[in-house]
Formats: structure tokens, sequence, C-alpha cells
């Protein structure tokens, strides 16, 4: 919905991680219209008048410290229900892994993005791999595990059309996955400081039909 609208979701779970996004936004929205609407008829409703003195507020009256401790529990309220939809959300998107169709594997260093293609066999580290620099080529409603990489220093993987942004580790290799939903050419981007060239650190990735994708590898022979 409204997140779509700036940017396209073309991953399966770009959707659960906006919906998340859209929640918080609304139950942080709400508190705050609240809490500004509540302030705001205060200061016009007690406002200097002829004949009236102002008085210290200790709070130490229980009915008036329920203006602060009723809100309070509602707000922690809120946050429960907020943690419980961020451990659906993560569960789903990063201790599910479905099944793979497709393998890459996704090699950051300053200040580039090498992408190894598994090849028409589907394994990596076989002859038949296609490796690339800033071009990542993916088909459509394929489940794609992706091993990540780290040549240097910490790098992040970050493909804001996924909704998905995973560190790079040297020295780790991990894993996760993803499935895209939309063709087109779309920015990946590296999202950790990682040095001079960290801005310029970007990639493409090409969501193609399978039939566009089978060409583009039938075409590196
Ligand atoms: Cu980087």
């Amino acid at each position: 919905m409204m997140l779509e609208y700036l940017l396209p979701q073309a991953a399966s779970f770009a959707h659960d991680i906006d919906w998340l996004f859209t929640v918080i936004f609304i139950t942080v929205g709400f508190w705050f219209v609240v809490a500004q609407g509540v302030l705001f008829y205060f200061i016009f409703r007690f406002r200097r008048q002829d004949g009236v003195r102002s008085l210290y507020v200790a709070g130490e009256v229980k009915a008036e410290k329920q203006w602060v401790s009723i809100p309070h529990y509602l707000v922690i309220l809120c946050d429960l229900g907020l943690i419980a939809g961020t451990i659906l959300v993560w569960i789903n998107v990063k201790q599910a892994l479905p099944a793979a169709e497709e393998r890459v594997r996704i090699v950051g260093q300053q200040w580039a993005w090498t992408f190894v293609h598994a090849g028409p066999d589907g394994q990596l580290d076989t002859a038949d791999d296609i490796t690339r620099i800033d071009e990542l080529h993916v088909k459509e409603n394929t489940v794609y595990h992706f091993e990540l990489l780290s040549k240097d220093v910490i790098h992040s993987f970050s493909v804001p059309v996924f909704r998905l942004k995973q560190d790079a580790v040297p020295g780790r290799v991990i894993t996760g996955w993803f499935k895209p939903t939309k063709t087109g050419q779309f920015d990946i981007q590296c999202a950790e400081m990682c040095g001079l060239g960290h801005g310029v650190m970007a990639a493409r990735i090409q969501i193609e039909t399978k039939e566009e994708y089978d060409k583009w590898m039938s075409e590196q022979g």
C-alpha cells in the first residue's frame, strides 16, 4: 500500500516487511496525535486566567498520577502487539528457509559486488558458473538461496525493492533466501559504511522471466 507507492515490492516477503512498518507507523502516529491533542487542549483550557493562581502539581495524588500510568500501560500493550508482529515476520523471513530452486553466491569487497550464478546445472562451483561484477540476474517466481561473503570488511547487501538487507561478514558464509515477484531492473546498494568507495558500491539486479533468463544464460557460452 503506502510504502509500495514509494518503492515497488519485488520479493515475496516485501509485503510482510511493509505491513510491519505500516503497523508501527499507525501505532506510533496514533499516540503522537493523542498526546499532542491532549497537551494543546490543556494548554488552552488551563491558560492564564484572572483570579486563578497556578498550582504546583507534584504527581503524588493517585488520581493525578493516572494521567501518566494509564497511557503508559496502554503503550506497553501496543508494544507487545508490535513485538508479536515483528516475531511473526522475523520467523517468516529469517528463520523459515524455503527449498532452493536456484543458488547464487554474493561476494562483497571494497568496492564491488561479485555475483556467481550457478549456471544451467543449478550447482555452484562447477564449470558452468557465470560470474558477473555488479550485475545480478534472477528469474521471477523462483526461490533463491544466496551465500553471502565478504573478502575484506563488513558490507551489507541491500536490495530495497526486496526489502532485503543483510550484512556480509568476513570469515562467515551467511545463507539467506529471496523469491523475486516482479520483473525489471532495480538497485542494489552496499548499506554498511565500508570505506572510501562505499557510496559507489552499487549494483543492478535484473529480474527476468524464465524465457529471458534462459536466453541470457545461453548467450554466456
Ligand atoms: Cu561495502
